[in-house]
């Protein structure tokens, strides 16, 4: 039996070693983008220069988007930079991540259960998560923009909510990687014909927000969340913010800008959106060096996974990372994040990061607490939860093999669900009035 297990073991680090030597040949490109065979900033499509640009919609009167207009950056009363209505006051957006659209979320993904999203949950905001190269993503079908982000755009303005369009850097994790950047079998950087797109289609639509690369991470990344210790399976060089993930935020934002001058964008930060503190002090800016306007900063928790550093619930040790108080009030390896940075936490989950397992809805309030100010920077963080699916997963919200929710019965819930369901309902879309927030319409 031991010796079938060594054995076995053996082959599958023999297998992994081969896969991922083979893979950081295939998508690694470091540091920065590609030189053999260099496209310039942007190999675009010509489709996406010379699309139309679509009209304005009118918003639903009362509606969050009709009240609030385009958002941007402005500061609280304390000072602290975050995300504000037209006229600078502080607001907040709630609301549901999509599945991937090749996956569970697309049968999600209908008019009537955006509109319930809206009118029933109560939510603000819809992010569409876009994955890239994952089986079936984007790159294998960018009908996924004519069609779903498309539609998504025009019911998201029918109900006056938000749309945060985001790229699903995930697999492989480096953003500039040639599976976003330059393609093995096309040639194109997908992800800058992808932003010219949007920004130029898109410029007149108030209610839709850019995350222009969810969630770096390269397995080499030498974290202090893990002791500063390497991963095991360490062949891919690290990801960091200065070399990888700044310089394609700087890329991606002036293509934006060029389209949309104040449009937010959300920029992703190291280790799968852990990281936020390491974009302190260095954030993007434009060839003169200036900063880049109307810019935020991603963070991603998965509650039982990240959290106060006392409950990770698996088997990896070294683990003594204190989210809550690094975003709190700063801790000896940062300051108060949100009292620096403007975040927006666009995608969190109730369960552990797998996704499947440890529902806490005792540690999603502790965070959900100090999202809604309870922090050095009195910082009010917008948030999207993971996921509006039936995929099967503990953190998905409907039941398997639900999903229509015209009418809606609370029984298609999940107990993630419920949960969420009833936190979209403990406020209504707000204005920050001084520290206090107002009721202003349903
Ligand atoms: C998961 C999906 C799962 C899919 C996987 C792909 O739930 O069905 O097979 O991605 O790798 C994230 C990612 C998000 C993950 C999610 C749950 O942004 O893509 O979804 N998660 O694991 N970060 C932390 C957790």
């Amino acid at each position: 039996m031991l010796k079938r297990l060594g054995l076995s073991a053996l082959a599958l680090t023999f297998c992994a070693t081969v896969a991922t030597a083979q893979q950081a040949k295939n998508n690694y490109v470091a540091p920065g983008m590609d030189t053999d065979n260099a496209p310039t900033l942007g190999w675009i499509d010509s489709a996406s220069i010379n699309c139309d640009i679509l009209s304005a919609p009118t918003y639903p009167i009362g509606s969050p988007v009709q009240l609030w207009g385009k958002l941007k950056i402005g500061k609280n009363k304390q000072g602290t930079r975050c995300l504000c209505d037209r006229n600078g006051n502080p607001v907040q957006l709630r609301g549901m991540v999509s599945h991937g659209m090749q996956w569970a979320g697309v049968s999600c993904l209908t008019e009537s259960n955006i509109r319930t999203l809206r009118n029933d949950w109560n939510t603000n905001v819809f992010r569409i998560a876009v994955y890239v190269d994952e089986e079936g993503g984007y790159a294998y079908n960018p009908t996924h923009r004519s069609r779903y982000i498309e539609d998504l755009v025009k019911w998201t303005a029918a109900q006056g909510m938000y749309l945060l369009i985001d790229w699903h850097v995930l697999t492989p994790g480096n953003p500039m990687s040639r599976v976003y950047r330059n393609r093995r079998d096309n040639g194109k950087d997908v992800a800058a014909d992808f932003f010219t797109y949007c920004a130029r289609r898109y410029q007149k639509q108030s209610h839709v927000l850019f995350e222009i690369c969810n969630e770096p991470n390269g397995e080499n990344y030498q974290n202090e969340n893990f002791g500063g210790g390497k991963w095991p399976w360490a062949e891919q060089p690290r990801v960091t913010w200065e070399d990888h993930i700044k310089p394609y935020c700087e890329q991606m934002l002036k293509i934006i800008r060029s389209y949309d001058k104040d449009v937010v964008v959300v920029c992703g930060t190291p280790m799968w959106d852990q990281n936020p503190e390491q974009v302190i002090g260095k954030e993007p800016a434009d060839e003169n060096g200036k900063l880049y306007e109307n810019v935020m900063y991603a963070f991603h928790f998965y509650a039982a996974t990240h959290n106060d550093g006392k409950h990770y619930e698996t088997a990896v040790k070294a683990w003594d990372n204190d989210f809550m108080t690094r975003f709190q009030k700063g801790d000896k390896k940062s300051p108060c994040i949100l009292k620096e940075l403007p975040i927006f936490v666009t995608e969190w989950g109730t369960t552990d990061a797998s996704g499947w397992a440890n529902f806490r809805p005792d540690l999603s309030d502790r965070w959900l607490k100090i999202f809604d100010g309870d922090n050095d920077g009195k910082q009010m963080v917008s948030w999207c939860n993971w996921n509006f699916s039936a995929e099967g997963g503990s953190c998905a919200a409907l039941n398997w093999n639900t999903g229509n929710m015209e009418p809606f019965d609370e029984k298609i819930l999940t107990e993630s669900g419920r949960y969420i369901y009833k936190k979209f309902h403990e406020k209504y879309h707000t204005v920050e009035t001084g520290s206090q927030q107002s009721r202003t319409s349903k």
